[in-house]
């Protein structure tokens, strides 16, 4: 087995635990950004920077993709936004010395949070075969080594092209571009680990793979079920959300194996009550459900609200949908034992949900990562649109599917085509535009290219940001496969992991962040980024790049084109490089609902995509019509003597970045190597409180995946699951568990034994 990495610093992994908060937010949720932000970016630019977060003139938080409201306060940031703006404005910086003092071997035993603490990435540097640092190299060689590994592949499918989620629309398109241009599809991205499931089941039975709520929406909703999301650390800016809408009168139900604090009871940091206030009680009803059993519970929802009088939007189902027979019948024969088995929930709490939804004539289900990283996280999202279609609860105000976004534009890379199996309409009009035939066939998304990686088939791995070896799962798998490869290149601000598990060849591109300032010969350049509510609008930094050296992710796709595809190529890559406005001309021509876009972006506040389901109760699925659904009744099986896993957030990470480690609403801190376990549960498994233990994967393939060295917390999860940190517990997510349909690795669901603690 490869030696893994210590995630979190193991000096500092010695974890404490306190009682769990039951609120988020107030006083200390302002003090803790102020203060982060204060130690990477000093006070001055603390105020400069965090006063243009989501303003009109200023830039999109890299924090979430939740949207801004119409009419911003001063300081429309979250503690977390602060930390993610923190945490890129950085005065720290890595240069050329830092790597000669550091071989790539040493990197490698490091933390992945003290290789985010040493700063903003400041030159090109290469890693070459056989080499033990990286060296300074040219801008011009770097893009020709690329050119030129990608000219030795048999195939243009021997590469692949991932992508983070904040990348903006014009570097997105672009890169899509690039890689059409060379002939593949191999356009893995952060969101096949991500909201995949959602995006399939969406755009099977509604039309359209994303959300169909705006923000006044949840102000007009009567009932708001929030299910598998954590907003208080994830979404911050969701609770402002909530507390109006509970202002308005709505009723909040969340559904969690977790009592989440930032669910319990908000503290509004923009007004008085909430800063010294007792804040707002957001959860009217807390259903602890077990990991998995959504499905299940919409589907006892469906049934009662079937035998309800009146519970039935006949019209709209007559006019609208497809399938309801089919789906009617499966759901009334449901049985109350198998619900009760998979979700764990007493029956009468089901029936007081039950009650609430047929009291209320507009309902909006939101969720997360808790719906969408399970086997069947497909069939449980589209027995989430059974339950809205069921009382017409898509396309009319206060009323619909809110799927919230991680990434700040994971929605708006998707839009502009970073994606694997691009729509044909998508490709006729890429095609059409830039006069090629770009390639038909689907490429591979994140757990296939780490297949093909393994396999020798992708041999040239590109990652337009991100952190690609700490994301995926099953570390060492992972891990092996991309030491196996030619090429490896990162476009990153900031150094990771995959900076130190390479290729035979190397290269790290810095770039700039959402907050630096972007000039051109054609003058200051701004992006755009579309939210989780469809919404599109720009992005301008204001500070000082890091270093003169730096390149916009633009121009590294401009130029790298330019190197890879020859002078011949009839795509103006200088002129996208250099004037931000040409490339938005070219997606105006290409992706639907984006018609004078250098307009309508000009707008303040930017401008809305179409959205026939929310629109028009148009839907553009394969009948014309919504479907409904028949999704037989699923859920995990755990074998006696084991747990169900989830691999979750701290409310002190980004993703793999590790901020610090202070879990503060759920009373962890000083560590991040814990594992959650129900006191009942440890009783019966004989874990004490307190006591280190290996966890350890069970897969049908018999191969051991180990975490060592996990402090056990008696927490009040429901019965039968488990919890801990990603990324430190990918290492046992097998890399053949995965999602049906949208091959979303299930990383809230990996069957876990605990064996005697072996050590760090
Ligand atoms: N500060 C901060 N903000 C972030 C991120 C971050 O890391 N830090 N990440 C961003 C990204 S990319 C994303 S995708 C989002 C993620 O946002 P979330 O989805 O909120 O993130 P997770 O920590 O994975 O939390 C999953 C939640 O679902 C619950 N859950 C797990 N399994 C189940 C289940 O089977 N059923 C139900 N009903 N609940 C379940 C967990 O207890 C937990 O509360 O946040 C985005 N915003
Ligand atoms: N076990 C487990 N695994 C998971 C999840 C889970 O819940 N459990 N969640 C999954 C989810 S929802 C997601 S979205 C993925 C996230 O997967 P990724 O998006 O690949 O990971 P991040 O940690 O967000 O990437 C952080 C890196 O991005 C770079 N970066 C930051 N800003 C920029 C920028 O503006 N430009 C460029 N070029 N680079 C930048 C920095 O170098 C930083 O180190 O992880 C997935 N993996
Ligand atoms: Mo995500």
């Amino acid at each position: 087995m490869a030696k893994q990495a210590p995630q979190s610093d193991p000096a500092q992994d010695a974890p404490e635990v306190g009682a769990p908060k039951h609120a988020a937010a107030g006083l200390t949720a302002v003090a803790k950004s102020l203060q982060m932000a204060g130690e990477q970016m000093g006070a001055r630019r603390t105020l400069a920077t965090l006063r243009k977060v989501n303003q009109p003139d200023g830039f999109d938080c890299p924090g979430c993709a939740w949207p801004e409201p119409g009419k911003t306060h001063t300081a429309e940031f979250c503690e977390n936004g602060a930390k993610a703006v923190a945490e890129e404005a950085t005065e720290r910086r890595i240069t050329a010395e830092f790597f000669a003092a550091h071989p790539v071997a040493e990197l490698a035993e490091r933390s992945g949070y003290w290789l985010g603490q040493q700063g903003r990435l400041t030159a090109p540097m290469l890693l070459e075969e056989g080499a033990t640092h990286y060296t300074p190299v040219s801008w011009e060689r770097a893009f020709s080594i690329v050119a030129d590994e990608l000219k030795a592949l048999d195939t243009p499918d021997g590469a692949a092209f991932y992508t983070s989620g904040r990348t903006s629309n014009e570097a997105a398109f672009a890169y899509q571009l690039f890689a059409r241009q060379l002939g593949t599809n191999n356009l893995p991205d952060c969101s096949n680990m991500c909201h995949e499931s959602s995006g399939s089941a969406l755009t099977e039975t509604l039309g359209v793979g994303k959300g169909s709520v705006h923000l006044k929406d949840l102000y007009q909703a009567d009932l708001i079920i929030v299910a598998g999301q954590n907003p208080g650390t994830n979404h911050p800016r969701m609770l402002s959300a909530l507390e109006r809408a509970k202002r308005a009168g709505a009723k909040v139900v969340s559904v969690n194996p977790l009592p989440e604090a930032g669910l319990e009871r908000f503290k509004n940091p923009q007004n008085a009550r909430g800063l010294v206030g007792a804040g707002t009680k957001l959860t009217d009803l807390f259903l602890q459900i077990r990991l998995g059993g959504d499905l299940a519970l919409f589907r006892a929802l469906n049934q009662l609200v079937l035998a309800a009088d009146g519970g039935v939007d006949h019209a709209f189902i007559a006019e609208h949908c497809h399938g309801f027979e089919e789906f009617a019948a499966e759901a009334a024969a449901t049985e109350r034992a198998e619900v009760l088995a998979a979700t764990g929930l007493p029956w009468e709490q089901i029936e007081e949900l039950a009650a609430l939804v047929l009291a209320s004539e507009k309902i909006i289900v939101c969720w997360a990562m808790g719906l969408t990283q399970h086997k069947h996280s497909v069939p449980t999202i589209r027995e989430v649109v059974n339950f809205l279609l069921l009382r017409g609860n898509v396309g009319r105000p206060g009323a619909g599917v809110c799927p919230v976004r991680g990434h700040s534009n994971v929605q708006g890379d998707r839009t502009m085509g970073i994606f694997e199996r691009p729509s044909a309409a998508f490709l006729d009009a890429l095609g059409k535009e830039f006069g090629f035939e770009p390639p038909r066939e689907h490429g591979l998304d994140s757990v296939d290219t780490i297949r093909a990686m393994r396999d020798g088939r992708v041999k040239v791995f590109f990652a337009m940001g991100g952190n690609f070896v700490a994301a995926t799962p099953d570390t060492d798998a992972t891990e092996a496969a991309m030491r196996s490869c030619r090429l490896t290149v990162h476009v990153s601000t900031k150094l990771n992991r995959s900076h130190v598990v390479t290729g035979a060849r190397a290269l790290i591109l810095p770039t700039l962040g959402r907050t630096d300032r972007d000039r051109t010969a054609a003058g200051q350049q701004f992006v755009t980024v579309e939210d989780s509510m469809s919404m599109v609008h720009s992005s301008r930094g204001g500070l000082r790049p890091p270093s003169e050296q730096l390149l916009s992710e633009v121009a590294i796709v401009c130029r790298l084109a330019r190197a890879a595809l020859g002078p011949q190529n009839p795509v103006p890559w200088e002129e996208f490089a250099e004037d931000y406005d040409t490339v938005r001309d070219r997606i105006s021509r290409v992706v639907p609902g984006f018609e004078d876009f250098n307009e309508k972006v000009r707008r303040p506040g930017g401008f809305v995509l179409p959205h026939g389901p929310r629109d028009r109760r148009a839907f553009p699925t394969a009948t014309g019509k919504a479907n409904f659904t028949v999704n037989p009744l699923t859920a995990p099986e755990v074998p006696a003597g084991r747990l169900l896993l989830q691999t979750l957030r701290s409310h002190d990470q980004y993703n793999t970045t590790v901020y610090g480690l202070d879990d503060r609403y759920r009373g962890i801190t000083g560590g991040r190597r814990v594992v959650l376990v129900n006191p009942a549960d440890a009783a019966e498994l004989g874990l004490a409180d307190g006591a280190y233990t290996d966890l350890v994967s069970e897969w049908q393939d018999g191969v051991e995946r180990r975490a060592a060295h996990f402090k056990v917390v008696h927490y009040p999860v429901a019965r039968g699951g488990a919890a801990a940190y990603y990324p430190e517990t990918n290492v046992l997510v097998p890399l053949d568990s995965t999602a049906d349909i949208s091959n979303t690795p299930t990383s809230k669901a990996v069957v876990i034994r605990f064996e005697p603690d072996s050590g760090s």
